[in-house]
């Protein structure tokens, strides 16, 4: 309800009118164009921002190199502490955060709540890494020399995020960040805005009560030209950018360009390939989640089935069974499956996707439509679609962030299925349903799939923070969030320290004089 929605918005401290750059507790009196953001639920609108504009971004530039200097001092677990504590503050606002991340965005109010445990998370696993920054000791081939390598923080670390994980991506990439004695620049995008400032605010808190400089979080809203002056600007020495290949392949250009760092997690085609000995029970919650689940927007969302010629049409039985059965309204109701698109755009978008299915001779099997009616107002929702098709569809090839599910045939041997799995540019997210050990294995193996993500028995999306989070070829190669990913905050410096009273060359050169 209305009011609902407003108490949300006053416990996260969020005004009708914001500003939309931010240093930490200070706001900049931005004079950039309105954003307005209206909920895809209802259509209301929630608040209105003014975007930042170029000079708005010079100045947190510049207090996030201010910043840096005294927070690259502070010990890695210090800053571990205050990360904590960021954790903590947000387990207090878990429930209106992930109720705003559902109203802002769209998905149903159990994501959001979830969207809003992986920032828990990967807070509670930043606190244990900032005292697991190690590098390594090595062997120096010179007498009484010591080698050794180590890592240093790099300096402002832009983050570009998307709609569709409008918080978790920030804190994916701020805890970390953080804890490796780096400063963050945040454009989010400018479909998820209110969430933005919700997080911001929440950092800042945390942030005063603990005396760290203004710049250290810094917060900047605007348009595409905002994040290429970041992308150029030779002070932002790693972007972390999220979203479609597109906008990630002038990001990495541009950065590129002047030798800078960039972490890119981009668009998928995943697939689930299901074989003959799958179980039946699993492939079904595993596939429905992964392509109505958020929509289909998630960047793991399940867009293609592989199947095995002779459980096909069993498959297709329960599954169009399945989906007559998936309830969609309002994402804050618990008994709807399926909320809105994030926009009309995105309603556009999906309904010429389905019609390129039938121009190029694919058969829908259920064809979405947008809904109307009561609690449809927004013009947002629209119903799913199974599609069977061909891989080499042009369609198929593409990326369509709607709830657009392809079914695919194959026969023979599991080889089949992974050519077909592997035949797309994108590289994301990947599994198999099988009770075969030998196809498990096979699938996981370098002759397997060739994503950054592969599953046996459990479906392409909903991954754990505690894993690296990316993959290959047009998904960008950028991994975030768990293992190692914490690499790529940091520059990494060899030592060679000589304690003895000889100065050896390496490689035995002599050099007498
Ligand atoms: C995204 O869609 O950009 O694995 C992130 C998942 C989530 C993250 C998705 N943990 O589905």
């Amino acid at each position: 309800t209305e009011t609902e929605i407003q108490s949300v918005l006053e416990t996260l401290n969020i005004s009708s009118e914001n500003n939309g750059a931010s240093t930490g507790s200070d706001w900049l009196s931005t004079k950039g164009a309105k954003i307005s953001s209206h909920s895809p639920v209802d259509g209301a609108l929630i608040a209105n921002v003014n975007a930042a504009t170029v000079e708005d971004y010079e100045a947190l530039i510049q207090s996030s190199q201010k910043a840096f200097k005294t927070w690259r001092l502070v010990p890695s677990p210090k800053r571990g502490e205050i990360v904590r504590q960021l954790g903590v503050k947000l387990r207090q606002y878990k429930e209106p955060l992930g109720k705003l991340v559902s109203y802002e965005m769209g998905k149903s109010y159990q994501e959001g709540l979830g969207e809003v445990q992986e920032m828990i998370d990967i807070c509670d696993f930043a606190v244990g890494l900032s005292r697991q920054l190690n590098g390594s000791t090595l062997h120096s081939e010179r007498e009484a020399h010591r080698m050794y390598d180590q890592y240093h923080p790099l300096g402002t670390v832009g983050i570009i995020s998307a709609f569709n994980f409008p918080v978790a991506v920030w804190c994916w990439n701020t805890a970390l960040a953080w804890i490796c004695g780096d400063v963050c620049i945040w454009k989010p995008s400018e479909k998820t805005p209110i969430t933005a400032i919700a997080c911001q605010k929440i950092a800042a808190e945390v942030f005063a009560e603990n005396n760290v400089p203004e710049g250290v979080s810094t917060l900047i809203i605007g348009d595409a030209e905002i994040g290429k002056l970041m992308t150029a600007d030779r002070r932002v020495p790693l972007v972390s950018a999220t979203g479609s290949t597109r906008m990630g392949k002038a990001v990495g250009e541009a950065v590129a360009k002047r030798l800078g760092k960039s972490l890119l997690e981009l668009g998928g085609n995943n697939a689930i390939i299901i074989s003959p000995s799958a179980d039946l029970k699993l492939v079904l919650p595993g596939v429905v989640f992964g392509a109505v689940g958020t929509s289909g927007q998630r960047c793991t969302s399940t867009r293609r089935l592989i199947i095995h010629e002779s459980i096909y049409d069993n498959v297709k039985s329960i599954l169009v069974n399945a989906y007559k059965q998936i309830k969609i309204g309002n994402p804050l109701d618990e008994n709807y499956h399926m909320g809105p698109l994030i926009d009309k755009d995105a309603v556009n978008t999906y309904l010429s996707a389905i019609e390129k299915v039938k121009a190029e001779g694919g058969k829908l099997l259920i064809e979405g439509t947008t809904l109307t009616g009561e609690g449809y107002e927004s013009g947002c929702y629209v119903s799913p679609s199974i599609a069977e098709v061909e891989n080499s569809f042009d369609i198929v090839q593409d990326e369509t962030f709607a709830p657009l599910l392809y079914m695919i045939k194959y026969s023979g041997e599991l080889d089949n299925a992974i050519a077909l799995q592997n035949g797309v540019k994108q590289g994301l997210s990947s599994s198999i349903f099988t009770n075969n050990l030998r196809e498990a294995e096979l699938f996981l193996s370098q002759a397997g799939s060739d994503c950054g993500i592969a599953n046996v028995n459990i479906g392409t999306s909903g991954a754990e923070i505690g894993g690296a989070f990316g993959g290959e070829k047009d998904t960008g190669g950028g991994r975030e969030s768990g293992s190692d990913a914490w690499k790529v905050y940091m520059r990494r410096q060899t030592n060679t320290i000589n304690y003895s009273t000889e100065l050896p060359l390496a490689q035995g050169i002599k050099f007498d004089f």
